[in-house]
């Protein structure tokens, strides 16, 4: 009973849409789009040329980085590789069983080994997945003991603050912060080469601390402390952002990550106590509610 075939009128129904089409139809459309690769490709920069062999990520900038992106990478040609193999059988069959005649073919129903080859496969091919992402994972979140510079996170509505210890930089004789608001866009220094560890609170909603070329992002939770460690790899400056739909100016929780000698570091952190910006600052949320929005989170 399992493995019989049932046919029906409907069955015998001729299917106009399944005639074969002439190829003259196809060519422009291909040659047009090996055009537009070809113009696309040379207009290219090698930066950008880059960033498509890393499949869209930019240049990572972190020590825990290269984990990700293998995984990335990883994971395209796990779906290239399933994605080739259905496209091959599906060519296969439209090939095999064509036909000149306009009747449907055919229908298979019921048939066991084929439901279950289908119910197993993607098991096992989100099991691998799922192995790969673990290993990953560890590779970012190992905590190191004893982190040389460690900045405590604030993510408040609006923006952002970042305090620096005096115990990590003896530069500066006492904790340092800069804060930002909704109409100024704060920056974060760190030293380069050195173990940072990012200590993140939130005094109002859950943010994000995502900086996007450290390949990292980490929520920022109210009544906790979320810890991130990595060792910023690259100087330049890199842009940082809140990944979490935290309200209605979320849009504007931007930053700036500098990463800079330890050299210029230490004079940045001195030029924060030079302005006043000492002690620990963490970030009151009425500091950075918009002016004359007439409108206040939770108020309407
Ligand atoms: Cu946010």
């Amino acid at each position: 009973m399992g493995g019989r075939t049932q046919r029906s009128a409907a069955d015998e129904m001729t299917v106009p849409a399944a005639r074969s089409r002439s190829g003259s139809r196809v060519r422009p459309g291909l040659l047009a789009l090996s055009l537009f690769g070809l113009l696309f490709l040379t207009g290219c920069s090698t930066e950008l040329v880059d960033q498509m062999k890393r499949l869209g990520f930019p240049a990572p900038a972190s020590d825990r980085a290269q984990p990700i992106l293998d995984l990335w990478i990883g994971t395209w040609i796990a779906a290239f590789a399933v994605g080739i193999a259905m496209w091959g059988v599906i060519l296969w069959a439209a090939n095999r069983y064509k036909t000149k005649h306009a009747k449907m073919p055919r229908q298979n129903r019921y048939n066991l080994p084929m439901e279950i080859f289908y119910t197993i496969a993607p098991f096992i091919i989100i099991a691998v997945l799922f192995y790969y992402t673990v290993l990953a994972q560890n590779e970012v979140t190992a905590r190191q003991p004893n982190p040389e510079v460690t900045v405590d996170v604030v993510g408040q509505k609006w923006s952002w603050t970042f305090n620096y210890k005096a115990a990590d930089n003896p530069a500066v004789g006492s904790d340092v912060w800069e804060a930002g608001t909704i109409n100024k866009t704060p920056d974060l220094y760190l030293p380069v080469g050195k173990l940072v560890e990012f200590n993140l609170t939130s005094p109002d909603v859950i943010h994000s601390f995502w900086v996007i070329s450290f390949y990292e992002k980490l929520d920022v939770i109210p009544g906790r402390v979320n810890v991130l460690q990595l060792r910023p790899t690259t100087e330049g400056v890199f842009a940082g952002k809140c990944a979490e739909l935290c309200g209605t100016y979320h849009s504007a929780m931007l930053f700036n990550v500098h990463v800079v000698s330890e050299s210029e570091y230490n004079a940045y952190l001195n030029s924060l106590e030079a302005k006043g910006q000492t002690g620990e600052a963490k970030g009151p949320s009425e500091a950075n509610a918009p002016a004359k929005s007439g409108f206040e989170e939770g108020t309407r």
